[in-house]
């Protein structure tokens, strides 16, 4: 192939290439349906708050950009809710998701588990360390569950449902029906991760899911965020803001 042939990435070009993939991502949210206001049913309605803990926020092992913003939000969604259930990320030391289990590895990278794929982090949300205690400034007193995930030493787990084997059970679906939920609501971090595979677990397991798109924020490692939102709205889960979320 002779040089000329081979495009060239010049500035102007690199810079069009990034609005066009900005533009990709907007479309992509679009995508997801919009709903307006919402009211709230207080006793067929939960509020699903997805690791709202240290390690996720400013200064945590594995920071989320702008984390602590979804804690005002959070807050005052809960107020809105009679029920409210929180998750929490919840490992070993050691545990298989960290980078520094495995030789030669460093966080991000993604290596081939007997499961699958998997996001290599750093060390995060160590059982009783204080990376894996839940913010302070988190007040939802009327919380009502707390399902811990990811502490199989061998399994990590995203979603609040089902690890990430894609097997093995939380509970969480059987709880939440055995109460009488129909629908969730699902706010917290990381947008892209643990809220994402929070989401689509609900919508699968027959909840009606919305994201209050305001109370999450994400990491986005290579293009995840979209990836997360598109995923969301080909399951026709619709997103919200918290401001269109009413009391019942
Ligand atoms: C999360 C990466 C690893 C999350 C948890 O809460 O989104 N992300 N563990
Ligand atoms: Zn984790």
């Amino acid at each position: 192939m002779g040089e000329r042939s081979a495009p060239r990435l010049t500035r102007r070009r690199a810079l069009e290439l990034a609005s066009v993939a900005a533009a990709a991502g907007l479309v992509a949210n679009r995508s997801i349906a919009q709903s307006s206001v919402v009211q709230i049913n207080p006793d067929t309605d939960v509020f699903i708050v997805v690791d709202v803990q240290y390690d996720f926020l400013p200064g945590g092992n594995l920071a989320v950009p702008k984390g602590d913003e979804v804690i005002k939000p959070i807050n005052d969604l809960a107020d809105r809710f009679k029920h409210v259930v929180m998750t929490q990320d919840w490992h070993p030391e050691g545990h298989i998701s960290f980078a520094s289990s495995h030789k030669g590895k460093k966080p991000f990278d993604v290596i081939d588990l007997p499961y699958g794929k998997q996001v290599l982090w750093p060390d995060h949300c160590i059982w009783d360390s204080k990376g894996a205690e839940f913010s302070e400034a988190v007040d939802i007193p009327h919380n009502q569950l707390i399902i811990r995930k990811g502490f199989d030493p061998k399994i990590d787990s995203y979603s609040g449902f089902v690890e990430a084997d894609r097997k093995t059970r939380t509970g969480l679906a059987g709880y939440l029906k055995e109460r009488g939920f129909k629908r969730a609501f699902v706010a917290g971090l990381a947008t892209d991760f643990c809220v994402g595979w929070t989401a689509l677990d609900a919508k699968a397991a027959g909840f009606e899911t919305i994201v209050v798109e305001d109370a999450c924020r994400g990491i986005d490692a290579a293009g995840s965020l979209a990836k997360a939102w598109k995923d969301m709205a080909e399951a026709g889960i619709t997103r919200t803001a918290s401001a269109n979320v009413k009391a019942g």
